[in-house]
């Protein structure tokens, strides 16, 4: 151990930490701006500045070792002037607009001038003025926010390993984006909006779908129908600052009736056809020496990776479309018939945790089956404009014919889920047995990275692996290059699965993606029914239009090819 004092009083803790890191173990606040916990330790803000006494030196708390016989005094007059001099020269060159501005709640800028009480800018003088990017469906750059923290770029390497951001220019000139000044439409970004997530201002956000909802909702000709993602339900509560973790499934019903939406519908009754499709996907690759492992082809963010970047393993993607897309194509041919609807009157609408999945529905392959997605922070928006709190709401369920869904589509929504689902069946239709023990531990949990087993069913071992995050992606390809070998993958783009996908209520605390798990399970375990084979509207589905998983029409709806 060693000794450090703050602020005079003494303190003995382990060496291997920075000054940040043991300020926050003893519970003494200062504020930061670039920094993002076990992401981004730049330094670049000079917000978290604490004066070294033994060097006389203003020092950055977040990338500054603690040492032995350390002096440190978070609090006097040098450091509190000198961090309110840095936040006035990034507010210099910040357009300051936050009545109006997407992050304004959000906004760690914002919180932070609030905090230190600065009333006016001290250094009037020339801004940037590079472009804003719209040229992306999914997530739009405005340079006029952005304060050079390099959160983002952080995230995009180390987190996912796109490598599409980049800080190009020096000084003024500085300007953060995709590589060699482009745009991110014409860039390599797989549109998993975790720039988006860590941004500590509204610099990079979600491209909002919301007045084009409204527009529908308001058009006396349309049908409008929505779905709403297995995450969204245990993450909305945030926007209406409750705890994390507490789900809000028939309050977001009752909300999405009251906005005028013709049917509420549950992109978990796809989930579970999906399950239905790919499990005889699997079979089929097993028994009939198909190309193996089999990779799950589900999360949009991750087909655009491998797209890009490993499209030798394309072959390998299931040839379903994910429960979103399956959703649109069903909604236009199957509910559309028993409605008898035209197709020009039917508007489609999803509610999604992740902003690449407005990139999904853009497809060229797919297009016109969804037609508008909003994030899970463009939905609690939507709500607010209504002027309700959901929590005032009553509950209520989803409607008939594509609303019901089991606890195995719930998991889908967690790292882990759709491999969990997809064992449950398919364990119990190969063996007659149900999956010992039904809960698949092998594949839950955040701690790792990678997740591999091996389970028996009958003769056959087959052994399966999960990866959430696309660094983690990667690593499992690159174990696969070098000999490793598989039956099935899930992958998922965001760490945690969908629960962390980009376009979730933002949070900062520690422990919030646990807790959004944790209520995953509750709604799995709270099902009466569990496996996706025992949902009775998918089994009516097969019997009055689709016949059997893997026909002819399944095949014509549900499933899809992905190039490079
Ligand atoms: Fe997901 Fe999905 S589980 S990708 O994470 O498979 O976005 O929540 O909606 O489509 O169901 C996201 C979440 C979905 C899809 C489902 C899958």
């Amino acid at each position: 151990t060693i000794n450090i004092w703050v602020d005079e009083e003494k303190y003995e803790t382990r060496s291997d930490q920075t000054v940040l890191e043991f300020l926050r173990e003893i519970e003494r606040d200062i504020p930061t701006l670039c920094h993002l916990k076990g992401i981004s330790t730049t330094g670049s803000c000079r917000i978290c500045l604490v004066e070294d006494q033994g060097s006389g030196k203003l020092v950055a708390a977040c990338n500054t070792p603690i040492t032995d016989g350390m002096r440190i005094e978070t609090n006097n007059r040098r450091v509190r002037e000198t961090r309110i001099m840095n936040l006035e020269l990034l507010l210099s060159d910040h357009e300051v607009d936050c009545p109006s501005c997407i992050k304004n709640r959000d906004c760690e800028l914002r919180k932070i001038t609030e905090d230190m009480g600065i009333r006016e800018v001290s250094f009037p003088g020339k801004k940037n003025e590079f472009k804003k990017d719209t040229s992306s469906v999914s997530l739009k750059r405005d340079p006029a926010k952005c304060i050079n923290c390099g959160r983002c770029i952080n995230v995009c390497h180390d987190v996912q390993t796109v490598n599409v951001l980049e800080a190009e220019g020096r000084g003024f000139s500085t300007r953060i984006g995709p590589v060699f000044y482009n745009e991110l439409a014409n860039s390599a970004c797989v549109m998993c909006g975790q720039c988006a997530a860590a941004c500590p201002t509204g610099a990079i956000t979600e491209k909002e779908n919301i007045s084009d909802v409204w527009g529908a909702l308001n058009d006396p000709k349309k049908h409008v129908i929505v779905q709403t993602a297995p995450a969204v339900r245990v993450a909305l509560a945030e926007e209406f600052d409750r705890e994390p973790g507490t789900a809000a499934t028939g309050q977001m019903v009752t909300a999405l009736r009251k906005m005028g939406f013709n049917s509420v519908f549950d992109t978990q009754f796809t989930a579970d056809l999906t399950i239905m499709e790919e499990g005889t996907e699997l079979i089929n690759r097993i028994k009939n020496n198909g190309d193996l492992p089999l990779f799950t082809s589900c999360s949009p963010g991750w087909i655009n990776f491998i797209e890009t970047f490993y499209p030798e393993y394309l072959k390998h993607l299931s040839s379903c479309k994910s429960p979103q897309q399956m959703f649109g194509a069903l909604a236009n041919s199957y509910y559309l018939e028993k409605n008898d609807l035209s197709p020009e009157e039917l508007v489609v609408v999803s509610v999604m945790p992740c902003t690449a999945k407005k990139y999904e529905a853009n497809r060229p392959e797919m297009i016109g089956d969804v037609d508008y997605v909003l994030t899970t922070r463009e939905l609690g928006q939507m709500i607010k404009q209504m002027g309700i709190d959901l929590f005032d709401l009553p509950e209520s369920d989803y409607d008939k014919m594509m609303g019901s869904s089991t606890g195995a589509a719930a998991i889908f929504g967690t790292t882990g889920g759709v491999m969990e689902a997809a064992l449950r069946t398919g364990y119990e239709l190969l063996t007659g047995e149900e999956l010992p023990g039904i809960d698949f531990q092998e594949a839950r949990g955040l701690s790792s990275g990678i997740k591999e087993a091996e389970v028996e069913i009958n003769d056959l071992k087959l052994r399966v692996a999960v990866a959430h995050g696309l660094s983690n992606a990667r690593e499992l390809l690159e174990a696969m290059k070098s000999g490793k070998e598989y039956h099935f993958i899930e992958f998922m783009t965001c760490p945690g699965g969908c629960i962390g996908g980009g376009g979730q209520p933002i949070y900062r605390e520690d422990g919030v993606l646990e807790k959004r798990l944790e209520a995953i399970y509750n709604i799995d375990r709270e099902k009466e029914l569990r496996k996706s084979h025992e949902n009775p509207e998918v089994e009516i589905l097969y019997n009055e239009y689709l016949g059997e998983p893997g026909s002819k029409l399944a095949h014509k709806l549900l499933h899809t090819e992905y190039s490079s």
